[in-house]
Parts: C-alpha cells; structure tokens; sequence
C-alpha cells in the first residue's frame, strides 16, 4: 500500500499562530534553503525566457505555461505546474502544505500555482506615498470560521520571496487584521491609506514563507530597488472546492500523481473535509520537510 502523505500538524509554533489569527498573516523564515530557492528562480527565468521567445501568435499547448500578466518590469506567469518538477514540488512541499491545512482547519487542495518576478515600475516616483493595488480573494462572513478560539479560513496562499526582501525590495504588503473585518473593502483601504501603521510590509530572507488568509487586504509592495524580486506563490482551498487556476492539468501529468496526492490536486467531493484542528498552546511538529519531500513528476 502507498503510504500517506506524510506533512506536519501544527505546522506552526504558538507564537506563528498567535501572529496569524492577530494580524491575518504570519512570515516562517528559513521554509527554503538558499540553494532551493536558486534552484526554483533559475526555472522561473527559464520559463520566462522561453515564454519571451515563443513566436507572435503562438498558441499555448496544454500543460504549458503562460503570462498571466508580461510587461517590460513585471512578469506573471500561470500554468506552471507542470513545466518544472520544482515548481509542482513547491505546491506539494509537506510542511507549506501543513501550514495551509493549519488556517483551513481541514485537508487542502492546490487551486492555483504562480509566480511573479518583477523590477521597479517606471511609474516610481521617488518620494512620492506609494498606492497600492489592494484586494482580497474572498470575503470575511463566507470563508471564516473560528475552532478552540482560532481562526480559520477556506483560502490561503503560500507566497514564499525566493530573493532577499529588504525595506525597498517591493515586499508584499497587508492591511494587518482585515481579515476579521466584515466591511466594504474600499473603505479599509482608505482607513489604511489615512493611518500607514495599518500597512505591514514584508521584509524578510529569502526562503522566508509569507502564510496569508485571502480574506486579508494585501497588494504587491513598492520596488524602489535596483533588485528584481521572485516570489512563487501557491493557493490552496479547502477540499471541496474547484481548481481555478487557469487550464486544466494534462491527462499525461494526472496519471503520474501518487495516490496520496490525489485529494491535494484533485480535491474531493462533499463536506467531507477532514478537519484538522490546533489548539494554540499545542507545540509544532518539528519534522524537518524540504523541497526534496515534495513531489518531484519524473
Ligand atoms: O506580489 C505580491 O506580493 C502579492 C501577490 C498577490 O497579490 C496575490 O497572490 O494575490
């Protein structure tokens, strides 16, 4: 018998969920190893090139990547699951995907996998407040539910800096503790705009893991910086619902996933969500999971 998918539960110490449920997100330093993080950048720019280089007109093939988003200083690119091994070992890596059940409070499935890799925007003005491009991917009553006084959301991402994030680097930005507000999203927005102390930032190492309910208001940050940032980023929801992250995955790929992966890609019907549920003083499970314990299609 295949064994099962073996990821950590809690997947966060105390004081990583106390930092969560307070403020809606929570950054874990040192989730990739400097090398790992090389490794998925080189295939990112890889893809990047390639992408660039495919002829005027050309039709996307299933299976291969594409840009959501491609101008001169920002690229986003979708469908990439299946064009690296390291980016669907990235998706599947035990303990992003136990931190992930850790906010759903049950089994999680993959919806969706991208990545960006950007440089300042022509439009920077030195000096000049920075705007945003504010939103969250779904909302506060619909998503939310509280278990042993912890909160919990059916969306999350995994957005992890694969480069270094200093203060100018266009590190992601939140509007802390939005998570928890059931009012209009514009009028949080200007209350953040009017107190900036409401506006986090995240500046940290890169391999640092950026753990965010999509109920919380977030943007991409201001790259003042001469650096390019890289970020790779994975949604995952709670068993029952759809993969919406763009073409569907190819019949050649599908066949390939292990069983024990089968309710991270393909999710499951009903409401048969295998609760997974903490208590806050309940310690983290230390298993020490790499890039290399996720799945790496041959
Ligand atoms: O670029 C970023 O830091 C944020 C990405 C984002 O907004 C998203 O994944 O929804």
């Amino acid at each position: 018998m295949e064994p099962e998918f073996q990821r950590p539960f809690p997947a966060l110490t105390p004081a990583q969920r106390y930092h969560f449920d307070a403020f809606g997100y929570v950054v874990v330093p040192g989730v990739l190893s400097p090398e790992e993080c090389t490794a998925i950048q080189t295939a990112m720019r890889r893809v990047r090139d390639k992408i660039r280089a495919r002829p005027a007109g050309y039709q996307t093939r299933p299976g291969e990547p594409r840009f959501i988003s491609d101008q001169p200083h920002h690229v986003f690119i979708g469908d990439m699951m299946e064009c690296d091994p390291l980016f669907a070992a990235y998706a599947t890596h035990p303990r992003l995907v136990g931190m992930a059940e850790e906010v759903i409070g049950g089994e999680a499935r993959i919806v969706e996998l991208n990545a960006h890799l950007n440089t300042r925007s022509p439009q920077y003005v030195a000096g000049e407040l920075p705007r945003f491009d504010f939103h969250n991917g779904t909302d506060v009553p619909f998503s939310s539910h509280t278990k042993h006084g912890l909160y919990h959301c059916s969306f999350v991402k995994t957005l992890t800096n694969l480069t270094e994030l200093g203060p100018d680097d266009g590190g992601t930005v939140v509007i802390a503790g939005s998570h928890k507000i059931d009012l209009p999203v514009e009028e949080q927005i200007a209350l953040a705009y009017e107190d900036r102390s409401l506006i986090h930032q995240v500046v940290a190492p890169a391999g640092s893991t950026l753990l965010f309910a999509e109920t919380l208001i977030h943007a991409t940050g201001q790259l003042r910086s001469e650096r390019e940032r890289a970020i790779i980023i994975t949604g995952y929801g709670s068993s029952l619902f759809p993969y919406w992250g763009g073409a569907e995955l190819t019949p050649g790929f599908v066949a390939k996933i292990p069983a024990r992966l089968h309710t991270l890609y393909f999710g499951k019907a009903h409401w048969t969500r295998g609760p997974r549920y903490r208590r806050l003083t309940d310690p983290v499970d230390e298993c020490p999971f790499t890039l290399a314990d996720g799945w790496h299609p041959a």
